[in-house]
């Protein structure tokens, strides 16, 4: 099996991709996609619903594919040149699935809170995790596992009430077509000597064209075959909106999938930013997403064991809460499909945390300025119930200030109630003064504690407009 790997792997360029569909196929792209090309992105005014994407808070981010061996890193390993070509695609000869259980994946998602799931369908490599008909370079013709991949996954998802996403690529660094063109937005001159990204003589305007027409047609495949809930896309970044030709491809896409979500990285025609690996001190407008690594790597990597801990990863994620963004939290399951035990034990544990704080995490909205209270804060949908979290002991109480409501009840999510009382009311001056929850020690809980306040309608702040 291996031999006739590494024959097909030296051969990969030229022989994988089939390009009679592709030539039907410019002809569709050429018609189908009369978007303005060229000029700024236009304000998206056709979003979909996201409520389901908003309401979700935590998904995982899972990066599969021929680099899960362990050895390299995902599709970078060779284009920085650590990896020689044909030895970075020769990893599919190990590629094998074998112990792949979508179902295991999804109860693990769900186990850890996520209500989403994000699978790497296809990396810069090229790789295609399903079997697509526009080139043998996929799970099913070019590895062990010698199926698609994508699919069960899907299934898997959706029996456990998960929503689908599926990570893409636009750019192909397998692709004969893909390096025809300069970036019109301009390179650096060290990118544009490599050759994975750019042509290395005169460009190719025709092969580029062919390569769109590649890159839609996987993408068809995708949107009319698994109709994703949401689609991750990567790598806009070597060419411009227009030479992408975004703007009618974000019209396809809602054509062959009605009511997908789209992430950012379509240069500016998505539907919400995915800011990555830094947390955002200030949070992006709109709906926003954090994807980051469980530990530093994608992909797996045999010696990364740099883990993030349970108590830091409650942190990241209900700092992004408050702020009305997601965590999009990224594992790396080994080329057998198995999820490591220090990823899952990870994962576990996050879930005692998102199952205990359910109501604060899921479907609550941004809290309050920092004015108030001096941490991330959530509240519920109808702005009558607060939602403050703890992450250390504090020793005088919690303070928030500034509400004028009257406290209905104050308790811990999760836990019991709490006492409280104002501190410094100037109620001749219109003044709530600062409330003050006492809050033991013993009701802390080691990731974060959630104090609940419960008003007596929408919430009224001073300072505020009503
Ligand atoms: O180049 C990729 C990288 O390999 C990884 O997939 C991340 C995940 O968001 N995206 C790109 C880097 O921004």
């Amino acid at each position: 099996m291996v031999s006739i790997f590494k024959f097909v792997a030296s051969s990969l360029v030229k022989t994988v991709f089939s390009t009679a569909p592709v030539i039907a196929l410019v002809l569709f792209i050429s018609l189908g996609r009369s978007g303005a090309e060229g000029v700024k992105p236009p304000v998206i005014t056709d979003k979909p619903d996201m409520t389901w994407f908003t309401d979700a808070r935590l998904g995982i981010f899972i990066h599969w594919g021929i680099y899960s061996e362990g050895k390299g890193s995902e599709s970078w390993a060779f284009h920085g040149g650590d990896m020689p070509y044909d030895v970075y695609t020769n990893q599919a000869s190990t590629f094998t699935a074998a112990h792949y259980d979508p179902e295991q994946w999804a109860q693990l998602f769900k186990a850890a809170g996520a209500r989403y799931a994000v699978l790497t369908s296809k990396h810069h490599d090229g790789f295609a995790l399903w079997d697509t008909a526009q080139s043998r370079f996929n799970a099913k013709d070019f590895s062990p596992a010698g199926r698609d991949l994508v699919g069960p996954y899907c299934a898997a998802l959706r029996a456990n009430g998960l929503k689908v996403g599926l990570y893409f690529s636009h750019l192909d660094w397998s692709h004969p077509d893909y390096a025809s063109v300069l970036n019109e937005a301009g390179q650096s001159p060290s990118d544009r000597t490599n050759r994975f990204s750019y042509p290395q003589g005169p460009e190719n305007p025709a092969a580029w064209q062919r390569f769109l027409a590649f890159h839609d047609a996987q993408l068809k495949e995708i949107c009319e075959r698994f109709r994703p809930d949401l689609l991750w896309f990567d790598g806009d970044w070597e060419r411009s909106a227009a030479q992408w030709k975004m703007a009618g491809l974000r019209q396809l896409l809602k054509q062959w999938d009605p009511g997908v979500i789209l992430n950012s990285r379509m240069q500016g025609y998505g539907d919400y930013q995915t800011p990555e690996q830094a947390l955002p001190v200030i949070a992006p407008d709109g709906p926003w997403e954090l994807c980051m690594t469980i530990n530093d790597s994608w992909g797996y990597q045999q010696r990364d064991h740099n883990f993030k801990s349970v108590r830091q990863i409650v942190r990241l994620l209900t700092e992004c809460a408050s702020q009305g963004g997601n965590l999009l939290l990224d594992i790396g399951p080994r080329s057998d499909g198995t999820v490591t035990p220090e990823e899952t034990q990870v994962l576990l544990g996050l879930g005692r945390w998102t199952h205990k704080s359910a109501e604060a995490l899921y479907g609550t909205i941004a809290g309050i300025p920092k004015d108030y209270y001096y941490g991330p804060s959530l509240l519920s949908k109808d702005r009558s119930v607060l939602y403050l979290v703890c992450y250390d002991h504090p020793a005088d109480g919690v303070y928030v200030k500034g509400i004028r409501n009257i406290i209905k009840r104050v308790s811990v999510v999760g836990g019991g109630e709490l006492k409280s009382r104002r501190f410094m009311q100037a109620l001749w001056a219109n003044q709530p003064g600062i409330l003050i929850v006492d809050l033991p020690e013993a009701a802390m809980d080691p990731d974060a504690t959630i104090i609940k306040i419960e008003l007596d309608g929408p919430l009224s702040l001073v300072g505020q407009q009503e």
